[in-house]
């Protein structure tokens, strides 16, 4: 298995069965991709220290999933150059109006491409168009996925 090329964090083991959709999409486009519990707030360390390492090991996009006071694809943004797509999730009694709201109101020079509350997939797709710039064989799978949607 070759190094993964996007690189997936969550905040909490509780975000893991929305965000698995995330994985699973860039898995179904052949896409390598990981998806790593780190909090940044709890695990601060070990967050900064997987932002600064991705490049370096292959990856291409980050993405983070995360809820509540949603400051996970923020913190990766101020660490590192790759692009960054957020994907604020619905947890707590405000139900991702906070998420998307911490994730979305990144300060200018360090921005985070933010889906929708829950939006899983879409940061999938997203990172996949991003892929796709660099990969002819990549980009044919998109354009076949988007086919199959019309046939629908
Ligand atoms: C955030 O708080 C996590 O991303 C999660 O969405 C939410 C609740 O976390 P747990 O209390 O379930 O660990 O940090």
């Amino acid at each position: 298995m070759s190094e993964p090329r996007v690189g997936i964090l969550i905040g909490s083991e509780s975000d893991r069965p929305v965000m698995q959709e995330c994985l699973k999409r860039l898995q179904d486009l052949g896409i390598e991709a990981e998806l790593l519990v780190s909090s940044a707030h709890r695990n601060p360390e070990a967050t900064r220290a997987y932002a600064r390492a991705a490049q370096e090991s292959g990856v291409r996009v980050l993405i983070a999933g995360a809820g509540m006071a949603a400051h996970l694809a923020g913190a990766l943004a101020s660490e590192s150059i790759l692009p960054v797509i957020g994907v604020p999730l619905e947890s707590g009694p405000l139900r991702g109006m906070d998420a998307l709201l911490a994730t979305v109101q990144m300060p200018t020079g360090l921005p985070v491409a933010t889906v929708a509350i829950g939006g899983a997939a879409n940061a999938a797709i997203l990172a996949a168009q991003i892929l796709a710039l660099e990969d002819a064989d990549l980009r044919a799978r998109l354009i076949a996925m988007r086919a199959g949607w019309k046939a629908k």
